[in-house]
């Protein structure tokens, strides 16, 4: 089967958010994700719903040769529902989120068997606290759609909540 490359954003705003992050983590490979590399925490300002705790977050680069990205995103929900996501209010508080960033340099979006995908992750271009760990780990990694780096996406961008590394 194809090995493709795929990047994942982590964030956690309730109880203990490293180690909710950590736990994410150790279970990536569960599912048959082979972790290459995983970005510094950095402690972060929430962004869209503002009423909220501030985040940790992180991102992870991996090897993933388990299906399709509908197949990884159902995965990645299990792992969710595993550490006790609640989904209440939309882009609030959760002890762990899970994106599918990108998946190689698929553009797609649709349902499949429950499993709501649009690729790439629609709003990772807009985030400070997913493009700078992202530059940090995969500096020369190009947007399939926009044809720009982490660094030139950060040049242009309105995000200005604050996104500093995370000292415990
Ligand atoms: N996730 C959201 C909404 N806002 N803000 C920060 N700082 N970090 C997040 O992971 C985050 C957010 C919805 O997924
Ligand atoms: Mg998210
Ligand atoms: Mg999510």
């Amino acid at each position: 089967m194809d090995q493709v490359t795929v990047y994942l954003g982590m964030g956690s705003n309730l109880g203990d958010r490293a180690a909710n992050l950590l736990r994410g983590i150790s279970l990536l490979p569960e599912v048959g994700l082979r972790l290459r590399v995983v970005s510094p925490i950095y402690e972060t300002a929430p962004v869209d719903y503002l009423e909220q705790p501030p985040f940790l977050n992180l991102v992870v680069v991996a090897e993933w040769a388990g299906g399709d990205a509908w197949n990884l995103m159902g995965s990645i929900l299990g792992i969710e529902a595993r550490l006790g996501r609640r989904r209440e209010i939309l882009r609030g508080p959760r002890t762990i989120d899970i994106d599918l960033l990108l998946f190689g340099n698929l553009v797609a979006a649709g349902v499949r068997e429950g499993v709501d995908l649009v690729l790439p992750h629609p709003r990772m271009h807009e985030r400070r606290f997913v493009l700078l760990p992202l530059g940090k780990i995969a500096p020369d990694l190009v947007h399939p759609v926009l044809g720009l780096t982490p660094a030139q996406m950060l040049a242009g961008l309105d995000d200005d909540a604050a996104v500093d590394i995370y000292r415990g």
